[in-house]
């Protein structure tokens, strides 16, 4: 097992090429439990986003990768917030990157310039109620040009080279940068009312119209923020209505 510099990080894993980061992190834990582990792929075959969705990580184009945490003390206080505050450390690393505007779009999203350069995928393995594990899965774009997207995703998907960069992209330094913000932003966690302030107030649609795809209903209305239970908050006609998970959409008036 190589232990490399990274704090709180048992193992650092690199492949040119494997299915997916988390699927390789969901591997290492039955055979390591109790550790933390970071897994980066130059290109991922069978990239996951949520619903078995397809994540395209072609080689070289993208940061695609896992921390896998399975030491207990670094078991969120909270599991429901942890995909808005995974997008929120992502958005403050890319930060030092790029001036551009980054979103925050619920629950998983990373855009800038409306358009999608990051995903968060967090999976977790359960024993009744006992956490044994969380997987973060990142999906970052970095140096696609339009062109290199599949036509149905040009018009939604951007990377990191198409936006004002401060710096060279360095994918190490990047990755560097994104373990630090995870663990160095934990206490965030900690005070949910602050923190779903914070999340909002970098947010897309805030108090715009939108409609949430749920598993099987669509909620129609004004996107009023998150509770701190990380459950989106929709003014509808009849009230205020709050959706555990779903797809957020802005709404054409
Ligand atoms: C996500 O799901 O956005 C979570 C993506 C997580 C990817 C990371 S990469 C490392 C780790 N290992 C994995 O196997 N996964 C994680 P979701 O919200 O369901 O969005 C999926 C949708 O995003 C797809 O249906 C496409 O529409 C779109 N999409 C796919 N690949 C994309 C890309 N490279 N850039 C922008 N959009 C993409």
């Amino acid at each position: 097992m190589v232990t490399v510099e990274f704090p709180y990080i048992d193992s650092f894993q690199h492949f040119e090429t494997i299915d997916s980061t988390n699927a390789e992190a969901g591997r290492f834990v039955q055979k390591h439990p109790g550790l933390n582990g970071l897994f980066v792929a130059d290109e991922q075959t069978a990239g996951r986003g949520r619903s078995r969705r397809t994540w395209y990580s072609p080689p070289g184009q993208g940061l695609w990768w896992s921390l896998l945490l399975g030491r207990r003390e670094w078991f969120p206080e909270n599991p429901n917030l942890f995909s808005l505050y995974t997008g929120l450390i992502t958005k403050i690393a890319l930060e030092e990157w790029t001036s551009a505007s980054l979103k925050l779009k619920w629950p998983n999203d990373i855009y800038a310039n409306h358009k999608k350069i990051g995903g968060v995928l967090i999976e977790s393995k359960w024993q009744g109620n006992q956490p044994l594990y969380y997987t973060i899965g990142i999906g970052i774009n970095l140096y696609q040009q339009p062109e290199d997207f599949a036509p149905d995703m040009r018009r939604a998907a951007t990377s990191l080279r198409q936006l004002n960069l401060k710096k060279e992209i360095h994918r190490p330094d990047l990755l560097a940068a994104l373990v630090q913000h995870f663990f160095q932003h934990w206490e965030l966690l900690k005070s949910p009312e602050s923190f779903v302030k914070r999340w909002e107030a970098e947010s897309l649609w805030l108090d715009e119209a939108v409609e949430i795809i749920g598993e099987d209903s669509i909620v129609e209305g004004i996107f009023r923020g998150v509770e701190s239970t990380g459950q989106a908050k929709i003014e509808t006609k009849n009230g205020i209505v709050t959706v555990p998970a779903g797809d957020l959409s802005l709404r054409k008036r």
